[in-house]
């Protein structure tokens, strides 16, 4: 038996030297089949994390190394939050081996949404992103859905090359690396340490499965421009989501606005009066109110009824700055914040939406609804359409379905054809992605 060096639960250099730096194992651990930092050890048995973080440039370096061999790259999304999720500055590097992207957390979209069509707008997503793939693969980490797709594709594809887990930190990798290795049949407790908090992950772990597969685990990337990487641990547990999100639906008039949390703020200005329907955890409080307001209920009551930020985690996340967003209303876009969620927008609308320094609202397609395009965009069929006044799938059905009939018109993912912003949304979709 081998003697690994490195914590088979998150990578790191084991040390015996420095308690509360990355890598510190007691001795007694240190002997066991299995070691396990110290940190891993709290984060497995009572869920506490000490603050231990690779920078930026410790974790280009690392993935850089993890590459050095081509490599077939399961590149790991957020469905939740794509605009969160493409790792930025490594594209140069990415681009040089075969890209799988893979779409977690399709467990959190609501049930019976049509998961094809569901892939297809990942995908164009993923492009507009520019990440370019092979293929999109739609998966839930958690309830093992799409990985039948997703270990087939890799046993077939990879031939020797390893399978490097890439992507930003929190959106799975772990969780999907351990499923894989489950259905590899490894039964050797070979699991690697996946939580909550994003950064769990701290160093490259190489794993060979039984059968020949050779499996790369990689620290993620943490940046200050997705709000899950900037709250603190206990306003974490309110933003990212446990369950299928209820879209929660406002029928506003021009001169209201709706908080989400204390983290972000989408002000109506004009328009007609039509639904908005935010997409976030169900577990974050939203809030209607006057326009005229807002300031001064933020003032009041920032931390307490518009919570997330709390007491700790304020001091940086204060102050939203203001984007105005124009929606053209030609077809439903949602207006994205990556690590909160995304609000949709079903016809034209001047907005101001508000959020913390560094923090950039993406305007993009509408992931649902599409139907009323053609019909006038007003509210209320917005709200019909949008699969949105009750969480029910055969409403979401209907507008996938609706979205597919009137396929014409340019669905060639463009982004931001119905909305534009102040300079600042991102650009149009890149070439490259070959489908499966
Ligand atoms: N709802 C849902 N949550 C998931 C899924 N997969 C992973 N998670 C959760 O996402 C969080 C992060 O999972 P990890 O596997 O540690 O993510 P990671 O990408 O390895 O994170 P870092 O190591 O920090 O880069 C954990 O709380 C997981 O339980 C999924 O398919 N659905
Ligand atoms: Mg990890
Ligand atoms: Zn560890
Ligand atoms: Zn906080």
């Amino acid at each position: 038996m081998s003697f690994s060096l490195v914590c088979t639960g998150c990578g790191a250099p084991l040390q015996m030297d420095t308690e509360g730096e990355r890598g510190f194992i007691t001795s007694e651990a240190f002997m066991r089949d299995k070691p396990l930092c110290r940190r891993c050890y709290r984060l497995i048995h009572y869920g506490q994390m000490e603050s231990v973080q690779i920078g930026e440039q410790e974790y280009r370096t690392t993935v850089m190394r993890a590459l050095a061999k081509p490599s077939l790259i399961l590149y790991v999304l957020d469905a939740f939050d794509m605009a969160g999720s493409a790792v930025r500055g490594l594209a140069g590097v990415i681009n040089q081996h075969e890209v799988i992207a893979v779409a977690n957390k399709i467990d959190l979209y609501p049930h019976g949404s049509s998961r094809d069509k569901l892939r297809q707008w990942l995908s164009r997503e993923a492009l507009r992103l520019q990440i370019a793939h092979r293929a999109m693969l739609p998966v839930s980490a958690e309830t093992g859905e799409g990985f039948d797709a997703l270990h087939e594709m890799v046993s077939r594809v990879a031939g020797d090359r390893p399978v490097v887990v890439m992507g930003m930190a929190n959106v799975g990798k772990s969780t999907v690396l351990n499923r894989l290795l489950a259905m590899a049949g490894d039964v050797q407790e070979r699991s690697v340490t996946a939580s909550p908090f994003p950064g769990t992950t701290l160093g490259a772990i190489a794993i060979k499965v039984a059968g020949g597969l050779h499996i790369v685990d990689t620290p993620g990337l943490i940046g200050r421009h997705r709000l899950q990487d900037r709250v603190c641990g206990k306003s974490l547990g309110l933003i990212l989501p446990k369950a299928a999100l209820r879209p929660r639906v406002f029928q506003l008039e021009p001169g209201q606005t709706i908080y989400i949390g204390g983290l972000a703020r989408v002000d109506f200005e004009q328009g007609e009066a039509q639904s908005f329907v935010v997409y976030a955890a169900n577990q974050l409080h939203v809030h209607r109110t006057k326009l005229a307001r807002a300031d001064e209920l933020y003032r009041q009551h920032l931390g307490s009824l518009l919570t997330p930020p709390c007491p700790e985690c304020a001091d940086d996340l204060r102050g939203l700055v203001a984007t105005p967003i124009r929606v053209k209303g030609e077809r439903p876009v949602d207006v994205a914040l990556p690590g909160l969620g995304w609000v949709r927008v079903g016809a034209a609308a001047s907005l101001t939406v508000h959020a913390p320094q560094g923090i950039t609202p993406a305007v993009r397609p509408a992931v649902f609804g599409v139907a009323e395009r053609g019909h006038g965009g007003s509210g209320r069929r917005a709200a019909r359409f949008g699969g949105a006044r009750s969480v029910n799938p055969s409403g979401l059905r209907t507008v996938f379905a609706k979205r597919g009939e009137s396929a014409s018109g340019g669905r060639g993912g463009s982004g931001t054809r119905g909305a534009s912003t102040a300079g600042r949304h991102s650009g149009p979709a890149t070439r490259g992605g070959k489908r499966p």
